[in-house]
């Protein structure tokens, strides 16, 4: 089990304002921030960050929402990071989602819903060395 996990604040989140209320809310639940930065994904880009999607009917959709405006991409650290990273964020489908998660509080739809988190230890590696060299982790 590792302890870090990859997040991005997205488009709809940092539009809507909320990216001060949720990095705040995932350093009062106890994360570290590693690495972190604001940048803007092309369509070439979060195609290549989703590939693992490739095949889903969303897959256009998602693509184009994630390059629509700039993200927050961090990596963050916590015992049991990735399973305790994806509860704070609730399901994927905000309607689905526990009160008080990101989620619930701050998304709008299954498809524009605020914030990203790593399915599993491998993938936090991979998503988190997408956007930072080992250079930017303190
Ligand atoms: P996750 O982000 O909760 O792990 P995934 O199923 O891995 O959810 O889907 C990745 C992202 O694709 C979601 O966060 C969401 O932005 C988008 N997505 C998932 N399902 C749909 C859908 O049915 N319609 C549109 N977008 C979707």
């Amino acid at each position: 089990m590792s302890n870090r996990t990859f997040t991005m604040i997205k488009p709809d989140a940092m539009k809507n304002g909320h990216a001060g209320a949720i990095l705040d809310k995932i350093i009062k639940a106890g994360f570290r921030i590693v690495a972190l930065k604001q940048t803007k994904l092309t369509a070439e880009t979060a195609g290549a960050f989703y590939a693992v999607h490739k095949e889903r009917p969303f897959y256009g959709e998602l693509v184009e929402f994630m390059s629509s405006g700039v993200i927050i991409a961090a990596i963050l650290e916590k015992d049991n990071a990735v399973s305790d990273f994806r509860t704070l964020i609730g399901a994927t489908d905000p309607a689905k989602a526990d009160e008080g998660t990101i989620r619930k509080l701050y998304a709008a739809s299954v498809g524009e819903n605020a914030v990203h988190g790593s399915d599993s230890d491998d993938n936090a590696k991979i998503e988190g060395s997408f956007f930072f060299s080992g250079l930017e982790q303190y």
